[in-house]
């Protein structure tokens, strides 16, 4: 009986090579005597896909038996990467599909390399959404993610003659094994129109009357955990032309158009915005954001009527969590619904909205913060601008009576911002409306409540928390860094960590163990080398594994301050050539990396990026330096290229304007691994200091409380002499493309300075120093390295996840038997 079985699907090598050539012939179409790694690839993985499958259903199945409180994650954007390893490695049977695959000819870790990334986010908050996903399964939460497929993910990045240039990428062209097109889920979506009065049980109600509608279609990913059968699913909305929309066709002319038009509706999902910063005031996206929110909500609200039927136990059954203000629409559209079509009453509808959602902000500025402008709304979703309007009549009522007719403040707190161009503020109606607000690091916490929203908080104090961010160590050690999972699970003498990262902290002990050390430096070599290689074949530079890798990986920011990296390169290079030949010999030789995509608009990060090929094209040509010194920036930087870089990484560089990154999560990766950091203390790093310790990492640069105080300073500001030159240099064309530089090298002009490269360059040559000194004393800086690691335990996305659903979300476990 099937019913019985445990599983259909076996992983004994035969079963799994059968299965892998059943698949290059039925489903790859190929002969299973002859195919490429490519179908390869192909095959593998759709016979990895039906073991998901498999333990996919069993989860669903078994959650709706149970019923329990769900989470439902709501993010306009996910870095996924790939899939293969990860989805191995998880269903714990990478091992066994190695062997199989060996024995038809290939090698898994070149088929792993046929696939492309799935890079449907931007950056941090992306690919924190990604980790999350991951932690969710494996903690075995009743959890669902829910997204957008773009069908070009975030732009593909090409230099040419050191200029960013940008491609799309198509992601899906060689179609998508990992996920499943789910034809009868599907949804209408509306836009447009007006809103009418009608009368109702002797009274009068608001309703919409909807002039366009979009269909949105799930295809669903499945998500397994590690170490439990537990797969839950990230579904992602594709938008495809309804037949709602009237197609009255009089002549051939209508018809063609008519049909021409349909296609309008798929570009509501075909493209990700390629920005990390701020909204544009586009409608196109907007429209994204209601697709989005309206197909989840659907979707989860008729799970919970399949359930139940009175929508006073909704909070007891789902919790709603927003990734930024990107989907805070929710809010609008859970009081319509519940409103305008279940026909609650007002209150009924807020008191059922103020217990669900939680929000997480991922920025520091206020500048980054999300508004909509209120014509935009107003065309595209008339009823909901109502129903804005009516919570903030509300909201500004109650604010009076509690804080008096300050109308600065009220103005301030308003979810209206009055002005020529009024707009919506996104993150004053999340605020409103959520029970938790939530920070992504101690001290943006604190920022959030002492400036960006210190009138929320000193209203609603009990609001206000932050769940450090954590990586999954399943993709940034197990994944991406065999070797040093085998080494760290032999020492430790189980594999426990990998679902409880916190026992790295027993490695401690033996952080001045020789044989430890051996091994050590043996795993980190066979790495360097293959980033080596790597840098190779990307840009023709020949390094040496001997010298310090020296790697900066993010996007292009102003605020990161890839150009005090870059100046301190400059300086770098400037001390060798001005040196005598024989006190060249004491200089440690360095490999500096550089890798990262600037936004599409944003001038001065394309010329950072222009600016690290003009430096690298001089020193690494210039036979003075050598090996001394070489410079590479690494194209189109990426979720595989970071699993490719960060193991081989010697030390990496943290070095934003303190006040400025909210979390950071980079670092994380680098520390689990084994990086040394030098750092700010900003974001994250202030609590990876409280970890690891001071003397474990290479600190410099102004504190969150001094650069306020060395802004004012402005004019007056003091700047080394060193700093000075070299900025000139790159002024006076040292470089070559003068004029292109100019306005670079005028954004860190005194006075203008905003980032403070200036102020912060005499102690980050000083930090660089103290680096170089570190890696002349090998053992030293071995025994840094495994401290690292051995105090990244608190950076895990478990550990993170955990503290959401305890303290925010109120959910519990929902495992699904084996
Ligand atoms: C908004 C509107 C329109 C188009 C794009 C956006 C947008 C998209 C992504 C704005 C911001 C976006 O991301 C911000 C982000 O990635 N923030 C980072 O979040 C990480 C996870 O919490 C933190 O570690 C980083 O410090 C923070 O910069």
């Amino acid at each position: 009986m099937f019913g019985l079985m445990d599983q259909f699907l076996k992983n004994d090598p035969i079963t799994l090579q059968n299965d892998i050539l059943r698949h290059v012939e039925y489903t790859v179409a190929r002969s299973r005597f002859s195919f490429d790694d490519f179908e390869a690839y192909q095959a593998l993985a759709h016979s990895v896909r039906d073991r998901l499958i498999e333990r996919w259903h069993d989860t669903q199945v078994h959650f709706k038996r149970k019923d329990p409180k769900r989470i439902y994650f709501l993010s306009l954007e996910y870095l996924m990467g790939r899939f293969l390893s990860n989805s191995v490695i998880n269903l714990g049977i990478r091992d066994q599909y190695a062997d199989a695959l060996s024995q038809l000819g290939f090698e898994f870790e070149v088929l792993a390399e046929q696939e492309g990334d799935a890079a449907l986010g931007n950056g941090g908050l992306a690919r924190l959404s990604a980790c999350q996903i991951d932690s969710l399964a494996t903690l075995d939460y009743p959890a669902l993610g829910y997204g957008l497929r773009y069908q070009y993910g975030l732009y593909r990045q090409v230099i040419l003659d050191g200029y960013q240039h940008e491609q799309p990428y198509y992601w899906l062209n060689f179609g998508n094994p990992w996920e499943i097109e789910r034809i009868h889920v599907t949804y209408p979506v509306k836009f447009y129109g007006t809103v009418e009065e009608e009368d109702f049980n002797g009274g009068k109600r608001q309703v919409w009357v909807p002039k366009e509608t979009v269909e949105a279609v799930a295809y669903d990913n499945p998500i397994p955990g590690y170490g439990t059968r537990n797969t839950i699913t990230l579904r992602l909305w594709a938008a495809k032309p309804s037949d709602q929309n009237d197609m009255e066709s009089y002549n051939t002319g209508d018809y063609i158009d008519a049909v021409v038009n349909r296609r309008t509706a798929e570009t509501i999902s075909s493209i990700l915005y390629p920005d990390d910063r701020s909204h544009q005031g586009k409608e196109l996206r907007l429209k994204q954001q209601y697709f989005f929110v309206s197909a989840s909500l659907q979707d989860i609200i008729r799970r919970f009527k399949d359930a139940h039927s009175n929508f006073d136990d909704f909070p007891e059954k789902v919790a709603l969590q927003l990734n930024d203000t990107h989907p805070s629409l929710a809010i609008v559209e859970v009081m319509r619904v519940l409103i305008d079509e279940e026909h609650l009453s007002w209150s009924r509808a807020w008191d059922i909205v103020c217990k669900i959602f939680s929000f997480t902000t991922h920025t520091v500025l206020p500048e980054g913060l999300e508004k909509i402008p209120v014509d935009l709304l107003e065309s595209l979703l008339p009823r909901h601008l109502q129903i804005i309007y009516d919570i903030n009549f509300n909201f500004i009522e109650k604010l009076k009576k509690r804080i008096g007719l300050d109308y600065d403040r009220l103005s301030r707190m308003s979810i209206v911002e009055e002005g020529a161009a009024k707009s919506i503020r996104m993150a004053n109606l999340s605020i409103v409306c959520s029970h938790t607000v939530n920070g992504v690091s101690k001290i943006h916490a604190e920022l959030l409540k002492t400036r960006v929203f210190k009138d929320f908080y000193e209203l609603w104090p009990h609001k206000f928390h932050y769940k450090t961010n954590g990586v999954t160590q399943r993709r940034w050690i197990v994944v991406s860094n065999p070797s040093l999972c085998a080494l760290i699970s032999k020492w430790l003498g189980t594999e426990a960590w990998i679902r409880n990262l916190d026992l790295l902290a027993g490695l401690q002990e033996y952080a001045t163990n020789a044989d430890l050390h051996q091994e050590w430096k043996m795993v980190r070599k066979v790495n360097k080398m293959r980033l080596a290689e790597y840098i190779e074949t990307m840009s023709g530079v020949k390094v040496s594994v001997d010298a310090m890798f020296d790697v900066q990986i993010k996007r292009i920011h102003e605020y990161k301050r890839q150009f005090l990296n870059i100046l301190g390169i400059i300086h770098r290079y400037d001390c060798i050539k001005n040196m005598e030949k024989n006190d060249r010999r004491n200089v440690v030789p360095r490999v500096c990396i550089i890798g990262g995509k600037a936004a599409p608009g944003y001038e001065i990060a394309k010329k950072i990026i222009k600016l690290c090929h003009a430096v690298a094209e001089k020193i690494n040509n210039d036979p003075d330096v050598d090996d001394l010194l070489k410079l590479v920036f690494i194209p189109d930087y990426n979720v595989s290229v970071a699993e490719l870089v960060i193991p081989g990484a010697d030390l990496s560089q943290h070095i934003s304007t303190a006040g400025h990154e909210a979390s950071g999560t980079g670092s994380m990766k680098f520390l689990m691994n084994g990086c040394l950091l030098l750092a700010t203390a900003d974001g994250s790093t202030i609590e990876i200091i409280e970890e690891i310790g001071a003397d474990n990492m290479f600190l410099f640069g102004a504190k969150v409380n001094e650069v306020p105080v060395l802004r004012e300073k402005g004019p007056a500001l003091k700047v080394p002499l060193q700093f000075a030159r070299v900025v000139r240099m790159v002024r006076n064309g040292y470089f070559g493309f003068e004029d292109y530089f100019k306005s670079l090298c005028d954004s860190v002009e005194v006075g203008n300075d905003f980032y403070l490269l200036g102020s912060d360059f005499e102690s980050y040559l000083e930090a660089q120093a103290a680096a170089d000194m570190a890696f002349v004393d090998q053992e030293k800086w071995t025994q840094m390295s495994i401290l690292s690691m051995a105090g990244s335990g608190r950076f895990s996305s478990d550990r993170t996840i955990e503290e959401y659903a305890e303290k925010t979300w109120g959910i519990e476990p929902c495992r699904c038997p084996f």
